[in-house]
């Protein structure tokens, strides 16, 4: 019988062990893994200085252990990969698996420190993590941990494989400290309730799939954001004269049916606008159609129900249309396809308030139109300042296919159309 000890880990002293791979009674060949222990910098196993069976474990998870602790008592004996392997599993390992039994040492394998670079960079998990993302083929070293030190968990790997299940981007792998990836700190681990009382409440399914999609848009899109202002001041006018109208017909004639018509007009004069991005980045794929995707907050979260062939359709039947699509989406009634084709979006808040807003694009279009709530402002003539009514538009859009001279000149003419309803309704 013979104690195995910590041997030579370099620097490091009062390391913690974190997770013991063998119990007493286990047959082990040498070179098996033992223990798991964690510094500051690294996860180490301690492998068995020869075959033999555990006898006695002497330490446990938590203790912190320096070269020279003794980690288990064992009886040595020559133990076959046969034999090791069943003692680990009924079921027959992979051969690669099965660690080597040579001659047996009497002392204990010292493990050569790794070299600082090497250490830094290694992903910071247990063993059995390892194993557990190499059965699911993730690369830990895109895995973002959520454990003590930035340490993997199994969860993290979990929810890893859910989210590129799910589309959402995986962080690119990269050397820390040298760009080129997401080298962020873990996400603050925070117990709110000791600084006061708190309550859980669930996300609605709507919320957490949308949070997916606008991260991976906002992480993924160069968004830039242009602020312009429309005189609607006359348009406003003919849509009031036309409110009594449309009510009688069981629908309110709102603005955003004249501005998605106003968006198709300048989408028509900037086909750029109305495109998406090839798979290779190689071409800009124009589309001829115009399906505009307009966001409705609904008690469940936001959704983005399109309108089909807008191009097509009269200032009326928008506001129809809309009324029914966002009567739907509040009823929980819109189905998946009515979600899909759009070729650039809307979000209003005007009915809400704000002056500006940052609106997050909706991949794979390249742009989405912001409005704010319209206010009467003083407005020079030329020759006096007089009372107009101003609508905010905040429109961000993909700088790796728009520039922004475009965009200017795209919000600018936005701007005039809706400033002009004879131009609107062309
Ligand atoms: N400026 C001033 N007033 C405005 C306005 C504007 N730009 N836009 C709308 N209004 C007024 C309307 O005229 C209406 O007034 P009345 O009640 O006096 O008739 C009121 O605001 C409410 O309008 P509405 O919301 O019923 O209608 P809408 O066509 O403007 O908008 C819809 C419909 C579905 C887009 C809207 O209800 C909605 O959900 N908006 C939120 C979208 C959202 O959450 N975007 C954020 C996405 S990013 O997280």
């Amino acid at each position: 019988m013979k104690d195995v000890l910590v041997p030579d880990i370099g620097d490091f002293k009062e390391v913690e062990v974190i997770e013991i791979l063998v119990k007493a009674g286990d047959t082990v060949a040498k070179e098996q893994s033992l223990v798991s222990l964690e510094s500051d910098k690294a996860t180490m196993e301690i492998p068995s200085p020869e075959a033999g069976v555990v006898k006695e474990l002497k330490v446990k998870v938590g203790d912190k252990v320096s070269e020279g602790s003794v980690l288990l008592s064992m009886e040595a004996g020559g133990a076959t990969p046969a034999a090791v392997a069943k003692a680990v599993d009924s079921k027959p390992l992979p051969k690669k698996e099965i660690p080597q039994v040579s001659a047996v040492v009497t002392h204990v394998a010292p493990v050569p420190p790794e070299p600082k670079d090497a250490v830094q960079s290694l992903p910071h998990a247990s063993p059995s993590i390892r194993k557990f993302a190499r059965e699911l083929g993730v690369d830990l070293s895109r895995v973002q941990g959520s454990g003590p030190k930035g340490r993997i968990v199994k969860e993290d790997v979990q929810s890893f494989v859910k989210g590129v299940l799910a589309g959402r981007p995986a962080p690119a792998a990269a050397p820390a400290g040298r760009g080129g990836g997401l080298d962020v700190l873990p996400w603050p681990d925070v117990d709110f309730g000791k600084f006061g009382p708190v309550e859980l409440k669930a996300r609605s399914r709507i919320k957490k799939l949308s949070a997916a999609n606008l991260h991976r848009n906002w992480v993924m899109i160069p968004h830039v954001t242009q602020f312009d202002e429309a005189d609607i001041t006359e348009l406003e006018a003919f849509r009031k004269s036309n409110t009594a109208e449309t009510e009688k017909q069981g629908f309110k004639l709102t603005m955003l049916a004249f501005l998605i018509k106003a968006s198709v007009n300048a989408l028509r004069q900037f086909p750029d606008f109305n495109a998406s991005l090839d798979k290779t980045g190689e071409s800009l794929v124009l589309k001829k159609y115009f399906h505009i995707g307009v966001a409705v907050d609904t008690p469940e979260g936001l959704m983005v129900p399109v309108v089909r062939d807008a191009d097509r359709k009269g200032v009326f039947d928008l506001a129809r249309e809309l009324a029914e699509i966002s009567r739907l989406a509040r009823d929980k009634k819109l189905k998946a396809g009515d979600m899909q084709g759009g070729t650039f979006s809307i979000s209003s808040l005007g009915g809400i308030g704000g002056t500006a807003f940052t609106p997050i694009i909706n991949a794979p279009e390249v742009a989405i139109l912001g409005v704010s709530k319209s206010q009467i402002r003083p407005v020079w003539n030329g020759k006096e300042f007089a009372p107009r009514l101003m609508l905010p538009l905040s429109l961000s859009y993909d700088h790796r296919v728009i520039d922004g001279a475009l965009a200017a000149r795209f919000t600018a003419y936005l701007a005039n159309v809706l400033s002009d309803i004879r131009r609107t309704l062309l």
